[in-house]
């Protein structure tokens, strides 16, 4: 069988392609190397941040355009997955005007608030500085959201293999490309890979790739000690952010952005470092007084980050990329997958911040 398209790497991104070219009458088959519902990657657990809150316009279309295609994916499969909280973010004073500007310059709805005010709607957190409310951040069901966009795959037609790890992809022409799993060869005329923490192994030598560093993360729950309301939240410091929200029935997550040690993404040890956790809990003493410090429960994944944490969404020939999502870009997946589909099916170019390397 020759499909349309392959997709390679069946997380939240690759499953979101695989929805959108199906749902366009392409045939798929999506591949994903390990079972349903691993933890090896980048696209589990139970919460990610919903945000329209960028400085970016690029980011903050890319946001608008996934928000209905959520609901699209929510209706179409019956399940709840984007909890409107309100998203705030607060921190180094510049940082939060640049995002007001451009949030009013993009007509979506903002507000700052003293810290006073901001302490007593979200007393769980602490504030000091003035704070920017958007009513229209949240949270995204990670866990759920990859099964449905598989499901909402397979309702038009896409065929998922998992444990089907693709060893080799070698482009025969314009529109031919073969895939190499354990049970035989595949071909189709474009290849999506999306495979984030195994783009370089799988791609190097076939596309110009930018740089791409993969790192461990390592977030953890807290014990809420109150019933007050949460928004996702994102601390902008000098030293980087500190994001959270609440996963509900595993409590308020928090962690540093982008600051775990590069891993090989075959060789890592799933372990929290102890010095990053203590950071961590002396970070949650200090501006979180609506959790109990003492209770960690770390969490594991991976980030591949560009140098300027754009994402690669471009195609070289017949095939598609897809990576360097940088810790923040579960929240766009739905439109992410929409334009996966644009560069496969048609002549569409991305925007140029999200092209490969010339
Ligand atoms: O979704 O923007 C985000 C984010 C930042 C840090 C972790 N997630």
């Amino acid at each position: 069988m020759r499909y349309d398209v392959i997709v390679i790497g069946g997380g939240a991104m690759g499953s979101a392609a695989a929805w959108r070219l199906a749902l366009r009458g392409a045939s798929v088959l999506l591949l994903e190397r390990f079972a349903a519902g691993h933890t090896r990657g980048a696209s589990h657990g139970a919460s990610r941040i919903f945000r329209v809150a960028y400085t970016e316009p690029g980011y903050i279309a890319l946001a608008r355009r996934a928000l209905p295609l959520w609901r699209d994916l929510e209706e179409a499969t019956g399940t709840s997955l984007l909890d409107v909280t309100g998203g705030v973010d607060h921190g180094d004073p510049t940082a939060i005007q640049a995002l007001a500007d451009a949030l009013a310059e993009a007509g979506v709805p903002g507000e700052i608030l003293d810290p006073g005010a901001a302490a007593e709607r979200w007393p769980g957190l602490r504030f000091e500085t003035k704070v920017l409310f958007h009513p229209a951040g949240g949270r995204l069901h990670a866990d759920r959201s990859v099964a449905a966009l598989q499901r909402a795959a397979t309702t038009h037609g896409a065929v998922v293999r998992h444990e089907s790890p693709a060893t080799d992809v070698t482009v025969r022409g314009d529109d031919d490309v073969e895939v190499v799993t354990g049970d035989g060869v595949h071909r189709a005329r474009r290849v999506v890979v999306a495979v984030g923490a195994w783009t370089g192994k799988l791609l190097k030598d076939r596309v110009r790739l930018p740089s791409l560093t993969v790192t461990q993360e390592q977030p953890a729950h807290f014990t809420p000690v109150t019933d007050a309301s949460w928004p996702s939240f994102i601390h902008h410091r000098a030293d980087g952010a500190v994001y959270g929200l609440l996963t509900p029935g595993e409590g308020v997550k928090a962690g540093f952005h982008a600051t775990g040690p590069e891993v090989d993404p075959d060789r890592r040890d799933f372990t929290a470092e102890p010095a990053q956790l203590r950071r961590l809990q002396q970070y949650v003493e200090r501006w979180l007084p609506g959790v109990d410090p003492a209770t960690p429960a770390p969490i594991s994944c991976t980030y591949t980050s560009t140098d300027t944490a754009d994402f690669v969404l471009d195609r070289a020939g017949p095939l598609v990329v897809a990576a360097g999502f940088s810790g923040h870009g579960f929240k766009f997946t739905t439109a992410v997958g929409d334009l996966l589909a644009d560069l496969a099916l048609t002549a569409a170019r991305p925007p140029d911040r999200f092209r490969l390397p010339a």
